[in-house]
């Protein structure tokens, strides 16, 4: 769940405000998702636009509020929620009825963000050659005799 700290909303009156607001574009698919989803639930969202065409997303004021500079952002009761999957996520939890998105999804999507987490850091943490040796290693143990070794990348 991509949350911002509180410290981290440069634009700090919006952490004033009150009930649910969501920016959006008329035209970005991720900001339709939510607005059909928000209207299959009757939430009710005070929408604020933020013209992509004209740069809007691009100010120091939106930037302040969603570093990324992307649509949709929630807020919440002056909480910040970016990534339309989380907010979907985090209005599914705060209004279960009807039930859009069953646990199982949810639990899919927890899942995927660790998964895709862990595989940055994989990626990020470990040398390639070392990857390399594994691969050779298990190789080995699993007595592939017939197995091609990758070629290790420089
Ligand atoms: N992963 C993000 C993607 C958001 C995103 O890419 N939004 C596009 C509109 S659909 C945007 O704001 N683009 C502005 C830009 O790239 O300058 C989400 O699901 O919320």
């Amino acid at each position: 769940m991509v949350e911002l700290a509180a410290s981290d909303v440069l634009t700090k009156e919006v952490l004033q405000w009150q009930g649910l607001h969501l920016f959006h574009f008329i035209g970005s698919s991720c900001s339709q998702k939510l607005r059909i989803y928000a209207g299959l639930k009757n939430i009710d969202l005070t929408l604020h636009h933020i013209n992509l065409v004209k740069r809007e997303n691009q100010t120091d004021w939106y930037m302040g509020i969603n570093p990324r500079g992307l649509v949709p952002t929630l807020i919440d009761d002056g909480k910040v929620i970016i990534e339309s999957n989380d907010i979907i996520t985090y209005l599914e939890k705060k209004f279960p009825a009807p039930e859009l998105i069953p646990l199982i999804v949810r639990m899919r999507w927890v899942i995927c963000c660790i998964l895709k987490t862990s595989c940055t850091l994989i990626c990020a943490l470990l040398p390639r050659g070392f990857l390399y040796q594994l691969a050779c290693c298990s190789a080995v143990t699993n007595n592939y005799s017939n197995m091609k070794m990758p070629v290790p990348v420089k």
